[in-house]
C-alpha cells in the first residue's frame, strides 16, 4: 500500500516522476465509455449499476495506466439521496427539483437515510478494490456543500450561481439549514466509501471561486474543515484532496486551515505562483489546462514539461486544471502521460 505513488505524494514525499490521473478520466471522450453508457441506457442508470460503473472506472486504467482511478459516480447523487428529483437532459446537463423555501427544505429526507439510495455506489467501490491493479490508488469523492447546494437551489448548473447567492443573502436560515444537511450527508457518504475501500477522498468545490471574502471562509473553507475533521476522526490517516476551484489567492493557507493533505489547483494560477504560495504547505495537484487535450501538439508537450519542472521541488500529483471535455482526443491524453513519465 505504502508504495503507491499517489499515497507517497500525499504523505509529502517529493518523487522523481509525479504520479498522474485526470479529472473525468472516465467519460465521453472515450469510445468505450460511450458504448457502456449506451448499454446502461442513461447516465444515472450507469452510476447505479455497480458492474457497469466498475467497468467504466477501469476503462481509462486499462487504456492509459493512470496511477489513480476515481470512482464513477456524480456529485448530484447526494441531492437525489436526500429526496430531490434528479434527471439529465442529453446535451444540456442535470436538472433537479429546486430548494428555495422552508417548505422545500422540510420535504428533504434526513441525512442518515442516504445509504438506502447510495448502496450501489459502495458496491462499486468494493468491486474496484478487487479489480484494480495493485499499484493503482482508488479515489472516492463527493461535491463540497456549497457546490452541491448551488445545483439544489437552482435546479441546474448556472454560470454565476446566482440563485444560490440569492438564497444565501435573502433567506439565510434556509440556506444554512441546507448547507448543514448536505454537510452531514457528505460525511456519512464519504465514510461509507472509505469503509468500502476508497483509499483517498477528493472534495470537489467547483464553484468555490464565486464566494468572496467572509463567505468563502464560512461556506467553502469551514465545511471542508468540518468534513475533513470528521473523516479523519473516523478513519485516521485517510488522505484528502480539496479542490476549491478558482479560489485564486484564497488557495493560500487553505490546506493548513482545513486539514486537507493536498490542494488541487485549477489552471488560472501559474505553477510558479502556486509553488511559492501553496506547495510550501504540502502536496499540490494540477494544473494543465484541459483545452490541451483537444489541441495537443507542441504546446501540450511544452506546458506539461513546464508544470512538471515547476513543481519538481516538492510533492506533486499531475492532473488537469478541470475535467477533460468530450471533444478531447485520447491520443493527446497518451502524449501528456508520456511527457510526464519522460518517455
Ligand atoms: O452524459 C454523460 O455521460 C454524463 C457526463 C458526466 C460524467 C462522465 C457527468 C454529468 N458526470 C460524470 C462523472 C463524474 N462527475 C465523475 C466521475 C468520473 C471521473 O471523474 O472519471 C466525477 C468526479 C464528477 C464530478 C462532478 N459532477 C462535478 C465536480 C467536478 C467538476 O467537473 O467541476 C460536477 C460539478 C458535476 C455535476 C455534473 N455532472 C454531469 C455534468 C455534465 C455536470 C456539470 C453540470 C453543469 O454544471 O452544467
Amino acid at each position: 500500500m505504502a508504495d503507491k505513488t499517489i499515497l507517497r505524494a500525499l504523505a509529502g514525499e517529493t518523487l522523481d516522476t509525479p504520479p498522474i490521473w485526470m479529472m473525468r478520466q472516465a467519460g465521453r471522450y472515450l469510445p468505450e465509455y460511450r458504448a457502456t453508457r449506451a448499454e446502461a441506457g442513461d447516465f444515472l442508470s450507469l452510476c447505479y449499476n455497480s458492474d457497469l460503473a466498475t467497468e467504466v472506472t477501469l476503462q481509462p486504467i486499462r487504456r492509459f495506466g493512470f496511477d489513480a482511478s476515481i470512482l464513477f459516480a456524480d456529485i448530484l447523487l447526494i441531492p437525489q439521496a436526500l429526496g430531490a428529483d434528479l434527471w439529465f437532459v442529453d446535451g444540456e446537463g442535470p436538472r433537479l427539483s429546486t430548494i428555495t423555501t422552508q417548505a422545500d427544505f422540510d420535504a428533504l429526507k434526513p441525512a442518515d437515510v442516504i445509504h438506502e439510495t447510495l448502496n450501489p455506489i459502495y458496491q462499486t467501490v468494493r468491486n474496484l478494490t478487487e479489480a484494480l491493479p495493485r499499484e493503482t490508488t482508488l479515489i472516492g469523492f463527493a461535491g463540497a456543500p456549497w457546490t452541491v447546494a448551488t445545483y439544489m437551489i437552482a435546479g441546474r448548473g448556472t454560470p454565476d450561481q446566482g440563485p444560490a447567492h440569492a438564497l444565501k443573502d435573502g433567506n439565510r436560515p434556509v440556506f444554512d439549514a441546507l448547507m448543514e444537511r448536505i454537510t452531514e450527508a457528505t460525511i456519512l457518504y464519504l465514510s461509507a466509501q472509505i469503509e468500502a475501500g476508497a483509499e483517498v477522498i477528493k472534495l470537489f468545490d467547483s464553484w468555490a471561486g464565486s464566494l468572496s471574502g467572509a463567505d468563502f471562509q464560512t461556506y467553502a473553507l469551514e465545511p471542508c474543515r468540518r468534513i475533513t475533521q470528521a473523516l479523519k476522526e473516523r478513519h485516521p490517516g485517510i488522505p484528502i484532496i480539496g479542490f476549491p476551484r478558482e479560489a485564486g489567492d484564497k488557495y493560500i493557507g487553505f490546506a493548513k486551515a482545513t486539514g486537507i493533505d493536498c490542494v488541487a489547483l485549477d489552471n488560472s494560477v501559474s505553477p510558479e505562483w502556486a509553488v511559492k504560495h501553496v506547495q510550501v504547505d504540502g502536496c499540490v495537484q494540477g494544473n494543465l489546462a484541459s483545452s490541451h487535450m483537444v489541441t495537443g501538439g507542441d504546446a501540450l508537450v511544452e506546458e506539461t514539461r513546464h508544470i512538471v519542472r515547476a513543481f519538481s521541488g516538492g510533492p506533486h500529483i499531475f492532473n488537469l486544471g478541470h475535467g477533460i471535455t468530450p471533444d478531447a482526443d485520447p491520443a493527446n491524453v497518451q502524449l501528456m502521460i508520456d511527457t510526464v513519465r519522460g518517455a
